[in-house]
């Protein structure tokens, strides 16, 4: 960490790059490892600023350090807390009286644990607890390209976990595609690689991945694309599946610290200064450069944290004006929110809309979703006309 910024420093219009400190047992660096050979390095075109910020790294320590650890540790009894509750009312308002048309969502995994898929960090159900069974010397190591080229397995075996296929998305999922279909998500930025975002409708415009998904796969070493669902076959059997040009791993394009971020993040220089409301949810913002970017709003404008205890910005004390954050379970913060909208009904029946669009889906025979029909604006008009039932 040291000459980087710190991830709580606030109101930068650059976000700093910070490194991984625990994995600087690895030999992984910005310069070297596979980036350089790649097609993700040639599209490297842009600034200096463009290359810092298409770092994936984890932000301080790869685990909360001791005082970091108390940060978090004052998620139920710390000051910060005075803020917690009239925030989510007085963000609900704004967005009722039209001042906020732009919004940007930040997401990480705790929007999905309740789909099934266990987070990073949530202590004792969380990956980086659970990682003997993978057999690495350190969590982030799963992650780490290097060691992926030596061993391919501990992160094959959580690939296995994480493919999508086999999870659903839940109601803070379909929360984001309401804001999209009320015409007020301006994008939504998500850490995570379990797909469930584009399965519950958020259309492709509107998402940013920033780490990749399970999508696509390519040879780790020369990035020659490899069919994804071979990929998918060879590592859910057990096989390694290898370049077809040089032999080496195959992985799905999930991105792994020291990678470059793939090229749609960059939107972000446009998106976040446009934005009137930053909602941050089910992330640690421990990891770069997610952490630093909700950083880059504008000044005046409102950020709202949903999540279990207090993380980045938000663990300072006092918060900036404007910062909400609405702490405990987030499926039942967003359904608190959804009911102060007048939205709830409007997601229930769009949740069972979809459940009864798949279920027909399957039963026809036909490959993919309707969510993966439809499109932009047209999501509701897609489920309507779509659906034989309707
Ligand atoms: P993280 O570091 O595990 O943080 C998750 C945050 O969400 C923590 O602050 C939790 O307290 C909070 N949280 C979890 N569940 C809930 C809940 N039900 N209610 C309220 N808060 C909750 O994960 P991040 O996303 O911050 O870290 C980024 C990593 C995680 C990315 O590289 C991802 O690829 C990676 N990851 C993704 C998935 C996925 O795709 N579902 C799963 C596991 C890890």
């Amino acid at each position: 960490m040291s000459g980087s910024k710190s991830k709580e420093d606030d109101g930068s219009s650059r976000p700093a790059v910070a490194r991984i400190t625990r994995s600087s047992r690895s030999t992984e660096s910005r310069d070297s490892g596979p980036g350089q050979y790649g097609k993700q390095r040639k599209k490297q075109l842009h600034s200096a600023l463009t290359q810092d910020l298409s770092q994936m790294s984890v932000s301080g320590q790869g685990s909360p350090t001791p005082s970091e650890g108390k940060q978090l540790g004052q998620r139920h009894d710390g000051p910060a807390l005075g803020k917690c509750g009239g925030g989510l009312a007085s963000v609900a308002r704004r967005m009722k009286i039209g001042r906020c048309r732009n919004i940007v969502v930040v997401a990480g995994a705790g929007i999905s644990t309740p789909s099934g898929i266990p987070d990073f960090r949530t202590p004792g159900t969380g990956l980086y607890a659970n990682l003997e069974a993978f057999n690495i010397p350190y969590p982030e190591a799963i992650f780490n390209v290097d060691y992926f080229s030596n061993d391919p397995q501990p992160f094959f075996s959580l690939a296995k976990v994480l493919y999508p296929g086999s999870h659903r998305p839940n109601y803070i999922h379909f929360f984001i595609r309401m804001l999209h279909h009320k015409g007020l998500l301006l994008r939504m930025y998500t850490q995570n690689i379990d797909g469930l975002e584009k399965l519950c409708g958020i259309p492709d415009d509107k998402l940013v991945e920033g780490h990749g998904s399970f999508a696509t796969a390519s040879c780790h070493l020369c990035y020659t694309p490899y069919p994804s669902e071979e990929a998918k076959r060879a590592i859910m059997s057990g096989d390694i599946p290898t370049c077809t040009f040089c032999a080496a791993t195959v992985k799905p394009d999930v991105v792994f610290f020291g990678e470059d971020l793939p090229q749609k993040y960059f939107l972000h220089t446009k998106d976040f200064p446009k934005a009137d409301l930053l909602i941050i949810m089910g992330t640690s913002l421990q990891i770069e450069p997610f952490a630093s970017l909700v950083n880059t709003v504008r000044a005046t404008v409102p950020r709202l944290l949903l999540n279990r205890h207090p993380v980045g910005p938000f663990q300072r004390i006092p918060l900036r004006r404007g910062d909400h954050m609405e702490l405990g379970d987030l499926e039942n913060t967003v359904r608190k929110f959804a009911e102060m909208l007048g939205w709830h009904d409007d997601i229930v029946e769009l949740m069972k809309s979809q459940e009864q669009q798949q279920c027909i889906a399957t039963v026809g025979g036909r490959s993919g979703t309707c969510s993966e029909e439809s499109d932009s604006e047209t999501d509701s008009k897609c489920s309507a006309s779509s659906c034989p039932s309707n």
